[in-house]
């Protein structure tokens, strides 16, 4: 038996971003506006606003200049190779390629963009991972259409889908559905997942509709991608909730396991094994959610399970039958605070141990290989008088989970990659922040949209590359 000691040879090291949070040029070479573009700037007091069907005037839009990757791409890869990255996690935006959603044809100048920027990445040998929908839906499918509540949108999604693949083939084998699928059990991915803008729709039975939908789009799509190169590898990608019982007690234990299989294994099991577990099925009747499930469906789940799972995950939280105790925020969630734990400023709880019990759990549940995508810490940086940026507390943090990544490899789990979320400051998603940086690249813009958009390695960027030059071995 071949015992393995560490992070395995071509292991991917990288980093991640998104389109929406990113790229900027909003309006560029044909983009079309995305739901993205109509959220105005927060902050963790005040809270984001979805203003359809247009961006109102006098309001700022950080989305729409965001971090500049449209004009800076070349600068920034630069920087990637320069970190030594294996993987660069990156998403398409929908609406460069389809203006609208509904169109026949793509919008040649929106792919052009694209094309260089894969074909850079190659030319430093990162490989490229694609998330085809990463809280960007075109506006105009949330306006005509109400977003994905209506499976008309599954046609429109894998329109754009096969362009991606065809144009790509070859030049980008990992690819991702969807991002934070399983956002849709919590409010905040009514808008964000499935671009439903009519609160109205905000509610579980749309929700886990526009879940369905989706689960079908990516089954498709996943079907599509193994026909045009059987080469492709095509993930799902679950925002991973890891909520403790907040007692011993029997009923907070079994409620927190509850939570898991809601939260995080409704979605999971029908992207992994392609069949719905029991649970959802008596959730769903429990609740009063009757979905618009056609006989053709089951077979279309079946046929298009994912090769791989992919998570983000930046902190833990506890859960209660009781619902008692105090609240703290987490991704796209608020559950109980707990007490061993340390939080961000933003208050979510950091509990890196939590990251080995999540990978040994998924892989426990699905023997299938696992990449995190996201991972990381939002902090107020400031540039120091020095003019240099010194985030040791990001460098702790990310030491602190490569170490029980490590460990979980140890324990056996088929971990493939890491790319920590937003590698060069971006937008947060949850709060239209820029002050929530994550990045290892300071980019100069600011909350009220000032800032020379330069960019500077923080010292994590260094600590980093040589995180990646030992291949994990080298954490000082
Ligand atoms: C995930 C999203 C990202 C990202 C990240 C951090 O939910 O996939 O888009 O933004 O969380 O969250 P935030 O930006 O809210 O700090």
């Amino acid at each position: 038996m071949n015992e393995i000691l560490g992070f395995p040879d071509g292991f991917f090291w990288g980093g991640a971003t998104a389109a929406n949070q990113y790229e900027g040029g909003w309006q560029e070479d044909g983009r079309g506006p995305s739901i993205a573009d109509i959220l105005t700037g927060g902050s963790v007091d005040k809270e984001r606003r979805i203003t359809p069907p247009a961006p109102l005037d006098g309001e700022f839009y950080p989305n729409h200049e965001a971090s500049d990757f449209y004009h800076h791409w070349k600068e920034d890869i630069g920087l990637f190779a320069q970190m030594g990255f294996k993987m660069y996690r990156m998403s398409i935006s929908w609406s460069r390629i389809f203006p609208k959603g509904d169109e026949e044809e793509p919008n040649e100048a929106g792919l052009r963009f694209y094309d260089q920027v894969i074909d850079e990445l190659r030319s430093h040998g990162i490989e490229p991972m694609v998330t085809i929908s990463h809280y960007e839906n075109p506006l105009h499918l949330s306006l005509e259409y109400g977003g994905w509540k209506n499976r008309r949108l599954v046609d429109f999604y894998l329109r754009y889908a096969k362009v991606l693949f065809e144009r790509y083939r070859g030049k980008v084998r990992y690819w991702l559905t969807f991002n934070e699928i399983n956002m849709l059990t919590e409010p905040f991915g009514a808008y964000f997942c499935a671009g439903m803008a009519d609160p109205a729709d905000n509610n579980e039975p749309c929700r886990f509709q526009a879940m369905h939908h989706q689960l079908l789009a990516s089954a498709l799509a996943v079907r599509m991608a193994h026909e045009i190169d059987p080469d492709n590898q095509v993930g799902c990608m679950l925002a991973y909730h890891n909520g403790y019982p907040y007692t011993c007690h029997p009923k907070d234990v079994f409620y927190a396991q509850q939570y898991g299989q809601i939260h995080n294994s409704i979605a999971g099991d029908v992207h992994v094994r392609g069949v719905y577990p029991g649970f959802a099925k008596r959730y769903f009747r429990e609740h009063g959610i009757s979905l618009d499930i056609r006989p053709e469906d089951a077979d279309i789940l079946k046929a298009g399970t994912v090769d791989y799972v992919s998570i983000s995950y930046y902190s833990s939280t506890c859960v209660s039958m009781t619902q008692e105790g105090e609240l703290t925020a987490g991704n796209g969630t608020a559950n109980i605070k707990n007490p061993h734990l340390e939080a961000s400023a933003w208050g979510w709880q950091i509990d890196a141990l939590g990251l080995r019990y999540v990978l040994n759990q998924i892989y426990d549940r699905y023997q299938i290989p696992i990449i995190i995508v996201e991972n990381g810490l939002g902090a107020a940086d400031e540039v120091d008088a020095d003019g240099r940026i010194h985030d040791t507390y990001r460098i702790d943090y990310m030491r602190q989970h490569i170490v029980q990544m490590k460990e979980a490899v140890l324990d056996g789990v088929e971990l493939l990659g890491y790319t920590c979320w937003g590698c060069t400051d971006l937008v947060s998603a949850s709060t239209g922040e820029m002050k929530k940086r994550y990045g290892l690249i300071y980019v100069d813009k600011h909350d009220d949209g000032t800032g020379d958009l330069s960019r500077k390695p923080k010292d994590s960027f260094f600590w980093y590359q040589k995180v990646i030059k030992s291949n994990g071995e080298d954490l000082g």
